[in-house]
């Protein structure tokens, strides 16, 4: 009998097809969480999108040898008892970076430009007699763009910005100087950071340290005319002090791809503002880089099954090699 393998992601199948010769590949998603965790009994890897892979879950898969994330960021997975129980996990790194600095410039673009709101005002109001002048963006070129986390989202998202003639700050715990000269970018602590920018962008992971980091103190040391874009995770930002900045106007607006809870509720209050642009989860969602994606899966699934160390382990679990 072949290893099982479960892809709880629905795209790109032909991609995890290509396990077949290897593997018995099923797929989700199931009616219930009871289903999943049936499921999982005898699944010796798992591609893993959003779903949480937590202590439950990895109780219910006694066979499971390989958590390959479908992405990036591995909040959703516990690594430390994936860890106990020799099981790897595997990450995405690079193959999304472009990408979700590309929605990330399209963000701030659209910020500058109120592209979104001169779209709706065409559909409504541009016609009519005696309709409002439409107000007036803001250039980006000389703009100061600061960048919350410079790994490799954050770089590219440097380099792009570059182009547009942004000014780069960038905080990071870890001061990285080379990239500074490389990427033509200079450092600032936190607070200055936010004082300074005009565009304040989030790249960093979610974890103890960065849940709400973006709280009502960091909001009001920002600029009344900045604006706030979140392509990272949710909960990085404090979205009930996110939605006072908003309406009081102690920023001018904010671009959402992220939130605390997903999909964001339809009665969010978030819904009802016009000074915020919300898109769902979209960052990695362009065909080539989610090809990519699966093709890195596949990849770490393979060697895994065959009883060898997947090329992509994230950090924690570099150099750990589990026999089981
Ligand atoms: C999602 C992401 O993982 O890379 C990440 O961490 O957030 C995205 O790529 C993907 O959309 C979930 O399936």
């Amino acid at each position: 009998m072949k290893p099982k393998v479960l892809i709880l992601v629905d795209w790109p199948k032909d991609v995890f097809m290509s396990l077949n010769d290897v593997a018995d590949v099923g797929f989700g998603p199931f009616e219930s969480r009871e289903e999943l965790l049936e499921e999982m009994r005898d699944v010796e890897a798992l591609v893993a999108g959003v779903t949480p892979v937590d202590r439950e879950l990895l109780e219910n898969a006694p066979k499971l040898k390989v958590v390959a994330r479908f992405g990036v960021g591995y909040d959703n997975v516990d690594v430390e008892e994936c860890t106990k129980r020799g099981i790897y996990v595997t990450y995405t790194p690079n193959a999304l970076s472009d990408t979700v600095a590309d929605l990330t410039m399209g963000l701030i673009i659209c910020l500058a430009r109120k592209i979104l709101q001169a779209d709706r005002y065409v559909r409504t109001e541009w016609a009519k007699p005696g309709s409002l002048k439409f107000p007036l963006g803001v250039d980006l070129s000389g703009k100061v763009l600061g960048i919350i986390g410079l790994g490799r989202i954050g770089s590219s998202v440097a380099r792009k910005a570059k182009a547009f003639n942004m000014r780069i700050t960038y905080y990071d715990v870890i001061r990285r100087e080379n990239l500074e000269r490389n990427l033509g970018v200079s450092y600032a602590d936190f607070n200055s950071l936010l004082k300074t920018s005009d565009f304040v962008t989030l790249h960093v992971p979610l974890m103890d340290a960065t849940r709400g980091l973006i709280g009502e103190r960091e909001l009001k040391a920002m600029k009344e005319t900045s604006y706030l874009v979140n392509t990272s995770r949710g909960p990085i930002i404090d979205e009930d002090a996110l939605y006072k900045a908003l309406i009081e106007g102690w920023i001018a607006g904010a671009a959402l791809d992220v939130f605390t809870e997903e999909p964001l509720p339809l009665d969010s209050p978030l819904i009802k503002l016009n000074n915020v642009i919300l898109t769902p989860h979209i960052g990695s969602a362009a065909a080539e880089t989610r090809r990519r994606m699966a093709e890195m899966d596949v990849k770490n699934i393979r060697s895994v099954l065959m009883g060898k160390v997947p090329p992509n382990p994230i950090p924690e679990q570099k150099g750990l090699v589990f026999k089981r």
